[in-house]
């Protein structure tokens, strides 16, 4: 199988850190892929043109990091998913994929001429990633094991310190977590931008 990634891309790690945890890494070769290059193999692998996107051995595709994720799993006899009824864990993973949509699209805007730049997106942007942080920051106690849940978070708010530092700072329990979470061999192998 072969997974096109890009380096600087949080989705990208997502799956990245769940194929190491998985112990998948030697069945998939890894191909640097930057989405904004618009290569035809990536748009004919993800028609969206986005990262992650998988090949599978008999050429066809998956996209999206959840549904990836959810595909490597089952050629696993261990697991990374929830209890197929434990909403609260699909939930802390579905909060931590937004707020990284949220970063994202801030991060994205944030690359365009001033002038173009809309302050209300942004705005709301901002909102959005400050409330899922708390929201984060209350819970995370109860966020004792390695899943999706577990990854999606520690990649979510280490995009923030990549992307947009000083979101973490009035969060001295998500710091002191992902400082933690970041010592796993899943999350050194696969730090932004290298
Ligand atoms: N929901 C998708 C989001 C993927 C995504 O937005 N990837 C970004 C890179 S971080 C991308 O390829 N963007 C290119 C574009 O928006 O055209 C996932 O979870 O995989």
């Amino acid at each position: 199988m072969k997974l096109y990634v890009s380096t600087t891309s949080p989705y990208s790690r997502k799956v990245r850190v769940a194929l190491i945890e998985l112990n998948l890494e030697e069945h998939i070769e890894i191909i640097l892929e930057p989405p904004f290059n618009d290569s035809t193999s990536l748009h004919n692998a993800n028609p969206l043109g986005k990262v992650p996107a998988l090949i599978l051995e008999d050429g066809s595709s998956l996209f999206d990091s959840a549904l990836i994720c959810r595909y490597l799993d089952s050629l696993c006899t261990q697991t990374l998913l929830p209890q197929p009824d434990d909403w609260m864990r699909f939930r802390g993973e579905t909060l931590a994929d937004g707020m990284t949509d949220a970063a994202f699209n801030l991060v994205v805007e944030k690359l365009r001429p001033d002038a173009e730049q809309s302050q209300k997106w942004k705005k709301r942007w901002e909102n959005a990633i400050q409330r899922a942080l708390k929201n984060i920051e209350e819970n995370i106690d109860a966020l004792t094991g390695v899943d999706l849940e577990s990854i999606t978070t520690a990649v979510a708010l280490a995009y923030l310190n990549f992307r947009l530092p000083g979101f973490l700072d009035d969060y001295p329990k998500c710091c002191i977590w992902l400082a933690k979470f970041e010592e796993r061999v899943s999350m050194k192998a696969t730090r932004f931008g290298v």
